[in-house]
């Protein structure tokens, strides 16, 4: 395994976090005009503040401070993290359900933190985003894709107990864990994710989970063939995506959607202001689809931020972004307990 630059680590975190701070504008918006877009990104530099990050960051940082704190992976160190951080600061957009897990494992009740999360939602577990959207600092930790794997499952596994949940959260490490290799065709990309996901969604809770949602098996593998569908065809209009991939708030609806954006942007594409890169691009093309675009900006950004690296975030986007030194901190600890476990 090659040693992996510096700079796809804080491109990561920087990505994700931009994303989410950006994104946060739009989120449950069903039309976000272009018109608005343009005059966002133009307007930048004069803003007064900072924009405010949401549970995507609040989630994310908590998980990489754990990682970084109480290595190799802690899961109560990192349930207590999740809570206080909550606790301390309720009013950053959190989902309905999993505030519920939280006041849970408050309570001192329970004494396996995994049981929260199995009681939502009668039981079903939550199949929402969440556990997709923090999952970033996992492929930045663990440099071997089994680990990759077993570590975003049981991260997302402590609120969302539902295979679709979890199963996203696994998604989106993956992706992020293969463009940290860079240069990679978008075809050996999805290769590799659908590969792993065949693998993944084999299991006996995840066949029967999407059989009990109606969703057919392998449902992530069906999302990514229809991602490498949409890439072939190439200008996909906003509808198809929105109606075929989804925007919404489950990780089914919109972890594939990240990963469609990143790669669609590797190449210019129209309405996006032509003057921005493909990071910036992937980022602005996840808020003009609308829904949940916090979310699916932030995940979208950690792709892109460590296939194209930090460099392709001007100082002006991190300086409107609230918390972007830390992320510039922590991408370079990371980086250091990534390279300290590559194998010899
Ligand atoms: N929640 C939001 N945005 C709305 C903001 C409302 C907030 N009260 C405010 O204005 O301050 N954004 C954030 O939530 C998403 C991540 O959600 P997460 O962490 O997955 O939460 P949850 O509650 O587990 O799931 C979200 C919703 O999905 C539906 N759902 C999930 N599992 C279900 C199941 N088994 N059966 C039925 N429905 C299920 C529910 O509607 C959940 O509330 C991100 O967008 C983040 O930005
Ligand atoms: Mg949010
Ligand atoms: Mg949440
Ligand atoms: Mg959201």
């Amino acid at each position: 395994m090659a040693l992996v630059e510096l700079r796809r680590f804080r491109g990561s975190l920087l990505g994700a976090l931009v994303g989410d701070c950006f994104g946060s504008l739009c989120e449950g918006l069903e039309n976000v005009s272009v018109e608005w877009v343009h005059r966002f990104v133009h307007t930048l530099g004069g803003r007064a503040d900072a924009l405010m990050y949401t549970d995507d960051t609040a989630m994310a940082r908590s998980l990489v401070q754990s990682l970084l704190e109480k290595p190799p992976f802690d899961e109560k160190d990192l349930a207590q993290r999740f809570t206080t951080e909550y606790f301390n600061d309720p009013d950053r957009g959190y989902g309905l359900g999993v505030v519920h897990v939280f006041e849970k494992l408050q309570s001192g009740e329970y004494c396996n933190v995994f049981t929260p999360a199995k009681e939502q939602f009668n039981g079903k577990g939550s199949y929402g985003n969440g556990a997709a959207m923090r999952v970033v600092g996992v492929p930045l930790a663990f440099p071997c894709v089994q680990d990759v794997i077993k570590y975003a499952k049981i991260s997302g596994e402590l609120t969302h107990a539902s295979s679709l949940g979890y199963n996203g959260a696994i998604l989106l490490a993956l992706a992020v864990h293969y463009a940290l290799q860079g240069n990679l065709s978008r075809e050996s990309f999805l290769g590799h994710l659908l590969s792993n996901m065949q693998e993944v969604e084999a299991d006996e809770k995840s066949r029967s989970d999407a059989v009990g949602l109606e969703l057919g098996e392998f449902p992530y593998c069906n999302k990514l063939k229809k991602v490498k569908e949409f890439l072939d065809k190439g200008n996909v209009s906003c509808k198809d995506i929105i109606d075929e991939l989804g925007n919404g708030v489950s990780a089914l609806d919109s972890v594939p959607t990240a990963i469609y954006s990143f790669l669609r942007c590797l190449d210019p594409v129209d309405d996006v202001p032509k003057e921005l890169n493909s990071l910036q691009r992937t980022v602005i093309f996840c808020i003009l689809l609308g829904g949940d675009t916090d979310t699916i900006a932030t995940m979208a950004g950690a792709i892109a931020g460590a296939y194209h690296g930090e460099d392709q975030i001007p100082e002006i986007w991190r300086k409107n972004s609230e918390g972007y030194k830390d992320a510039e901190n922590w991408g370079k600890q990371l980086w250091e307990l990534y390279n300290s476990r590559l194998p010899e």
